[in-house]
């Protein structure tokens, strides 16, 4: 009701004193000031309430794990293993309230030890087949060795990658999934060394992946920017709202960070929003 008030009166007032160019704008101000707290989102408090049983992470070192809702419920699941190689542990969220290894597991077939050279901190988790559950692709440096996991549900398979996504380059981890071409597919961008060149695989409707004949990142194709790696350190978004999207690549220091804009389809080098520059010492994770 108070808020009705707000913005009933000033209008009313706007409308009988509408000979007034100078009272309009000072009830304009008013309207401006006075309804602000309606356009304001509300506050947003966290609390540490303590962790829901089996949220804690009991393996040895820092822990190899992705957080996704891999069951469709709507509820971020988590999956760890604690060594390369290692078995994969599940960890279903049972809608909030507690975290718990189902009887019927879907990483079962997993449960012991994943191929050599698996490790979960470098999982990709995305619908790559896009038929609406989320899949897992664990990149792994060389030849005809990477990991997918499709999800069929209930389960978990492990399947041979479409043409051309295996990963090859070497090293891991400087490796990205997302929509470029925004054709609801996930796409993969990755360089095998900080400024290295820019390889950019597209998903073919989960027919094959491969970069087109118009390749949006066609200007870094033999170097990128300095320090552009495809890490923790870069995140994908669509920065400048313009309904595409943009890579951001933080690095250590001032007046360094790696913007590369979506133009019409093609990354152009660009300098990052204001503001939006990382320039703290140290990695930015
Ligand atoms: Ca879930
Ligand atoms: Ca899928
Ligand atoms: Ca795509
Ligand atoms: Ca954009």
């Amino acid at each position: 009701m108070q808020t009705t008030k707000r913005v009933v009166l000033p209008i009313l007032l706007c409308a009988i004193l509408r000979g007034s160019k100078m009272l309009k704008s000072l009830i304009l101000l008013w309207l401006l000031i006075m309804g602000a707290p309606i356009l304001s989102k509300a506050q947003v408090t966290f609390s540490s309430p303590g962790l829901p049983p089996g949220l804690e992470f009991t393996g040895g070192g820092l822990g190899s794990v992705q957080v996704a809702d891999l069951n469709g419920d709507g509820y971020s699941d988590i999956i760890y293993n604690t060594s390369i190689g290692g078995g994969i542990t599940y960890l279903q969220n049972n809608a909030g309230a507690s975290f718990s290894t189902p009887a019927s597991n879907p990483f079962g077939a997993f449960s012991g030890a994943t191929p050599a050279g698996v490790v979960i901190t470098n999982a990709i988790i995305a619908d790559f087949d896009r038929d609406g559950d989320n899949d897992i692709w664990m990149p792994v440096a060389g030849v005809s060795n990477d990991f997918y996991l499709r999800n069929d549900g209930s389960i978990f398979v492990s399947i041979s990658l479409p043409s051309g996504m295996e990963f090859t380059g070497a090293g891991a981890g400087s490796i990205k999934v997302a929509d470029i071409n925004q054709d609801g597919y996930p796409d993969i961008i990755y360089n095998a060394a900080a400024a290295g060149a820019i390889t950019y695989l597209q998903n073919n409707g989960w027919a094959s992946f491969s970069t087109p004949a118009v390749n949006p990142f066609s200007a870094f194709t033999a170097a990128s920017p300095a320090g552009t790696l495809f890490n923790q350190s870069c995140d994908i978004a669509d920065y400048d709202g313009d309904g595409d999207l943009d890579v951001w690549v933080r690095l250590s220091g001032a007046g360094n960070d790696v913007y590369l804009r979506n133009d019409a389809g093609t990354y152009v080098s660009g300098s990052v929003l204001s503001g939006q520059e990382f320039s703290l010492a140290g990695t930015a994770l």
